[in-house]
């Protein structure tokens, strides 16, 4: 209750920034897009990630402003981070897409910063596309319509009937940490979900992005499989949108 107070406070200090985690080439390291993640900058307690307070935002039915707040701030950065043919994407949870005017929400707010839409991309778990499917399809349909990427988040973590993959406009997996994390064992579970990724992503023309390596035996072991595309400390920890902006990097 404590925090709840504190929350409507950091909401309208503007405490709530987005940073960003570099998603990278994994033949060559080179920079092709960026996460952003929700961070709140606590006057008194230093840096907080979602964990700190993701749960009770959503119970104090605060997280959807929180969001909107980061989402005003990354369509503000987007163009510079995505440079000529990069991305930035955002998590968009799964109440957002209760709301039947989501869609129109987000391209007003690409109109408001003059947000090529190529620049954006949402991230949606499979649990939100699976909860009021059909708004959640019409809203996704209209986004990618007008050039906004989409991806799915966490993918392989649950539900996962890869039948209705093909009904959404999805162009993007990201495979979820926990199988990048034992992938170097030849032979475990893990090594065999992803490749399984990779095939299906690639019969149907999908990206896969990897997430979570942190290791540089894992980024060998994702190129043996012909996966791409990443992102994990091995490369960068999300930082703000100053420290990628200073400089191009390439984390080879
Ligand atoms: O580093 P990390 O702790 O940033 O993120 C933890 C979780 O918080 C992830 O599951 C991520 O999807 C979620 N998350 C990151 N950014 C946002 C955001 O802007 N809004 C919401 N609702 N969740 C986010
Ligand atoms: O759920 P989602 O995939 O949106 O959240 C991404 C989360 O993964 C964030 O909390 C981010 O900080 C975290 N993350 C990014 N790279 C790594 C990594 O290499 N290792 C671990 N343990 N977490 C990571
Ligand atoms: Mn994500
Ligand atoms: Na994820």
């Amino acid at each position: 209750l404590e925090m709840e107070g504190d929350l409507r406070r950091a909401l309208s200090r503007n405490e709530f920034v987005p940073f960003y985690q570099p998603i990278v080439s994994l033949e060559d390291g080179r920079t092709v897009g960026y996460e952003a993640l929700l961070r709140w900058r606590h006057p008194d307690r230093g840096l907080l990630t979602p964990s700190d307070f993701l749960a009770v935002a959503e119970e104090s039915g605060c997280s959807e402003s929180i969001d909107w707040q980061i989402f005003d701030q990354v369509c503000a950065q987007a163009e510079a981070l995505a440079g000529t043919d990069g991305f930035v994407s955002i998590n968009v949870s799964g109440r957002h897409f209760r709301s039947a005017d989501l869609d129109r929400r987000l391209l007003d707010l690409l109109e408001a910063h003059k947000l090529p839409p190529r620049c954006l991309r949402i991230e949606v778990t499979e649990r939100a596309l699976l909860e009021n499917a059909s708004q959640v399809k019409r809203i996704l349909d209209t986004l990618r319509a007008h050039g906004v990427g989409i991806a799915l988040d966490d993918f392989g973590t649950g539900y996962s009937s890869l039948s209705y993959l093909h009904q959404y406009p999805i162009g993007t997996l990201k495979v979820d940490r926990s199988f990048i994390t034992e992938l170097p064992r030849e032979g475990s579970h893990s090594v065999a979900v992803v490749r399984a990724i990779q095939v299906l992503a690639d019969s149907l023309q999908m990206q896969v992005i990897a997430e979570g390596i942190e290791e540089e035996s894992q980024r060998e072991a994702l190129l043996r499989i012909g996966c791409r595309y990443g992102q994990g400390f091995l490369f960068a920890i999300p930082r703000a949108a100053e420290v990628w902006l200073q400089r191009e990097y390439h984390f080879a």
